[in-house]
């Protein structure tokens, strides 16, 4: 497995494409259609070079490379990370059996299913995100949104390689749906929930990256850990890329909340919409409604089809390898807390192979936990007695044991019309979206910022922030 990637071939890659005639003529028979997909579903803002970043090797060292790019000319290709001589499986019956290099028939539809529900996020996020450079708070912003979704777009072509090598016709087929189908599309929708909900707004923007992107990171590190080594290389150079998505999220929240406490101090009020920034209450509903619907994605807490793809050995646990268990989970317990319908919690001991959906989630929580203190502590820094939170795990959600409750973020299981009547503070209204929607005006000129966020501490590739990201006609 070649550490370098070949750019000489049409596909860029490190899986020595050109050995293997046929995978390679249906690849590139599916490129044309990807760009035909960009083209139309992609980031409608025309540029004349991006300064982006590629991927030109996979090893630890030096493994992109920085430049201005035509966002249509970005050079998609398939990359895994590098193998890793006598892996064996870590976990479920197979524990300790070499990994599979080729798909095992008992376990195909799985496979299958896991790798196009992973496939069918990355187009979704573009398309959700493809307005937002026509409203980009500056060109670092903006450079930022091109990078994430060019990205993406590599993702897919990571999962579709996956298809086309190890599934035949059936995996071909896959490939040309995960075109067709469409972010909020009402006749074929995107497959998972929050990948249907509009990216309206750069604070919707920096909270998906923020909160929807971590449920990536999640999940791409439970499959790294599969027993098909192909799939398991591809999520780990995945989680690479991936992480610059977060940090986009993270720092974007930063500087909004800075900017926030910034103005709140300057008029001494909270109340700054009239100033051009963004009211905490309305950064909280943002937080509210994007944490609740990433949680949806982990699935049902119980979940059987977790505890097979487990066993199966198809998909592990966060850090699988580092955690101190039989790694079969047979035996365990762990407990669950679900609403009852008399408004209070009770708690049941189940095996913990039936919970693994909800073992992850467990971690992503931790996880949010951090950029909360992040924010809380600019608040603090700024001398504001506020503070921003995570709600409870079982608010407003339509997945799991939680889906079919009204739970508040304090987690108090109310009725329906306390619910209804609570909506408007705790979730975004049509008032709040259309404010932060009139916060959001271009600015494109280099060094500029707009009004509602702070600029960044630093630039991109030890840019400056005033560095010429993004050439506009
Ligand atoms: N929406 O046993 P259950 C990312 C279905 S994000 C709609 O509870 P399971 C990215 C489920 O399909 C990461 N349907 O769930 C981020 C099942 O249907 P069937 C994406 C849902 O299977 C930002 C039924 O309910 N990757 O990479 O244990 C930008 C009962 O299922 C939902 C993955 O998710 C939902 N939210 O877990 C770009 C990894 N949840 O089979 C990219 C691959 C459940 O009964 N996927 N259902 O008809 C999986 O591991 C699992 O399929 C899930 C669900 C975690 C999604």
């Amino acid at each position: 497995m070649p550490e370098k990637i070949d750019y000489d071939s049409k596909i860029p890659n490190n899986v020595d494409l050109s050995s293997n005639r046929r995978l390679q003529r249906a690849l590139e028979g599916w490129q044309p259609r990807f760009m035909n997909w960009w083209s139309e579903m992609g980031p409608t803002l025309e540029t004349h070079g991006v300064y982006l970043r590629t991927a030109v090797s996979v090893g630890r060292e030096g493994w992109a490379h920085f430049d201005h790019v035509v966002p249509e000319d970005y050079r998609w290709g398939i990359f895994l990370a590098e193998r890793e001589p006598g892996r064996t499986i870590a976990f479920g019956e197979h524990q300790g059996e070499p990994v599979w290099q080729q798909v095992p028939g008992e376990y195909r539809a799985d496979l299958q299913r896991l790798i196009v529900i992973q496939g069918d996020t990355e187009p979704a996020s573009v398309e959700q995100q493809r307005l937002l450079g026509l409203t980009a708070p500056s060109l670092y912003d903006l450079r930022n949104l091109f990078q994430v979704n060019v990205e993406e777009g590599r993702h897919l072509w990571a999962m579709v390689y996956l298809l086309h090598a190890y599934f035949g016709r059936e995996g071909r087929e896959e490939a040309e749906a995960l075109l067709y189908r469409n972010s909020g599309s009402p006749d074929t929708p995107r497959i998972l929930g929050a990948f249907n909900e509009e990216t309206a707004d750069w604070l919707a923007f920096y909270m998906f990256t923020y909160f929807t992107d971590r449920d990536g990171k999640y999940q791409l590190g439970t499959l790294k850990e599969s027993a098909f080594d192909p799939l398991s290389r591809t999520c780990e150079f995945m989680l690479k890329e991936e992480a610059h998505h977060m940090f986009v999220g993270t720092t974007g929240v930063d500087r909004v909340v800075t900017r926030t406490a910034e103005l709140m101090r300057e008029h001494d009020t909270a109340d700054i919409a009239a100033h051009g920034g963004i009211p905490l209450d309305v950064i909280q509903k943002y937080i509210n409604f994007h944490y609740s619907v990433s949680l949806d994605l982990f699935g049902s807490e119980t979940s059987t089809n977790a505890a097979n793809y487990y066993t199966a050995g198809l998909k592990g646990r966060w850090r699988e390898t580092r955690r101190k268990d039989d790694h079969k989970l047979t035996d365990d317990s762990a407990v669950l807390e679900r609403p009852a319908d008399d408004g209070t919690w009770t708690q049941e001991e189940l095996q913990s192979i039936l919970l693994l959906n909800l073992d992850l989630r467990g971690e992503y929580i931790a996880d949010c936990r951090t950029g909360l203190k992040r924010w809380n502590k600019i608040l603090a820094d700024n001398g504001i007695d506020r503070q921003l939170y995570l709600p409870h795990p079982g608010f407003n959600r339509k997945v799991g044991v939680n889906a079919g409750y009204h739970v508040t973020p304090d987690g108090t299981i109310v009725d329906e019309h306390t619910w209804e009547k609570g909506t408007r503070r705790w979730l975004p209204t049509s008032e709040d979206l259309a404010f932060v929607r009139s916060l959001m005006h271009p600015v494109y000129e280099r060094g500029k910022i707009a009004s509602w966020v702070a600029p960044p501490t630093n630039g991109i590739n030890g840019k400056p922030f005033d560095y010429e990201y993004v050439y506009l006609s």
